[in-house]
């Protein structure tokens, strides 16, 4: 049995779930994962020995127990800290980006819901979620001022912001939504991580659907 277990969701549906999953794949740990299918009748007594409040994802470390993305992203890359930002304008700007994708953008959220086996088609979008869209956009190119351009990710190297705005480039992709030249070849470039091919291959593989996920 390994040190760490994750508890995640449906792989195509939940992106709460992808997010830890993607950064700790990223940094090479070896971690075994309970998938919990969401919104089943059993699902909630499955969680519930969790102290999560029957959402996943969940972190255990041994025996301890961390729940919420961005908290457990935060908490492996506390445990190998050469992957921690110590510049402190630099880790703020960076929180910022990965608190604002955590509390907002409930229209794209609502309107385009990640689902890997979709197949990719544009849809059309609220005023709301284009604001959602837009602002998204202003956040990586504000990203892209404190980054080393020629490693193509928000903030230089792959750091917890992009494993938090991973589903939204998935989502991006799979409802087409245009995008300008930069967060359109983001998007490419995030969609190639061999994690993320490894995770939408998993996603397409489950049968399990959730009718309100569907567009
Ligand atoms: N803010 C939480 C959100 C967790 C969350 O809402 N997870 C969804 C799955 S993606 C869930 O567990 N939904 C089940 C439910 O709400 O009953 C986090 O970042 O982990």
């Amino acid at each position: 049995m390994a040190e760490f277990t994750l508890i995640i969701g449906n792989k195509n549906y939940s992106s709460w779930s992808l997010r830890p999953w993607l950064w700790m794949k990223h940094l090479g740990i070896e971690f075994d994962e309970i998938i919990v299918p969401l919104y089943q009748p059993e699902t909630n007594e499955k969680l519930s020995v969790y102290f999560s409040n029957d959402k996943v994802p969940v972190l255990l470390h041994n025996n301890f127990e961390v729940w919420d993305s961005l908290s457990i992203c935060e908490y492996v890359a506390e445990l190998f800290p050469q992957n921690l930002y110590w510049d402190p304008k630099h880790k703020a700007v960076m929180r910022s980006l990965c608190a604002e994708m955590h509390s907002s953008f409930a229209s794209l959220r609502s309107e385009l819901p990640m689902n890997c086996g979709r197949q990719p088609s544009p849809l059309a979008v609220s005023d709301a979620c284009q604001a959602d869209i837009n602002r998204i956009q202003d956040l990586w190119r504000h990203a892209a001022k404190y980054s080393d351009e020629k490693a193509g990710w928000l903030f230089g190297s792959f750091s917890i912001a992009d494993a938090m705005f991973a589903p939204v480039a998935l989502r991006f992709h799979l409802y087409a939504i245009p995008l300008d030249k930069p967060a359109g070849d983001y998007v490419e470039r995030l969609l190639r991580h061999p994690a993320m091919l490894e995770w939408v291959a998993a996603g397409q593989a489950e049968s399990w659907i959730i009718e309100s996920e569907e567009r």
